[in-house]
């Protein structure tokens, strides 16, 4: 062993007990404990919300990815969400905390459109 390598070693053993003591105590890591929250994919290509109708439990985050290669928009009909415009592999989440249906469109191409049923 090079004297630099002795020196690694005896320097990791107590880096890495601190850090265990660290992620240990924080309260962050008793909120990773917890079930963590549903979540949902849509995915945009070829002029298409994909799947066209998702249905997710209430408290689901829903994330729209533009596969696409021209930039979308999900926006819902009723006001209750609206992404920027997406360019391609750009993404935009939601998160769903009241039953509903809640229909949306792409405000650049509004013959695209799409649903998320939440129950
Ligand atoms: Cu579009």
């Amino acid at each position: 062993m090079t004297r630099k390598n002795v020196w690694m070693a005896g320097l990791a053993a107590p880096v890495m007990i601190a850090m265990l003591l660290l992620v240990a105590g924080s309260p962050s890591a008793k909120a990773n404990d917890q079930p963590s929250a549903a979540s949902a994919a849509v995915k945009i290509d070829n002029f298409f919300f994909g799947p066209q109708t998702i249905t997710v439990p209430v408290g689901t985050t829903v994330t729209w990815t533009n596969s696409d290669d021209i930039p979308h928009t999900a926006v819902s009909t009723e006001g209750v969400f609206k992404s920027k415009v997406m360019d391609t592999d750009e993404k935009f989440s939601y998160t769903f905390t009241k039953a509903g249906t809640y229909s949306y469109y792409c405000s650049i191409h509004p013959k695209m459109i799409g649903k998320v049923v939440v129950q």
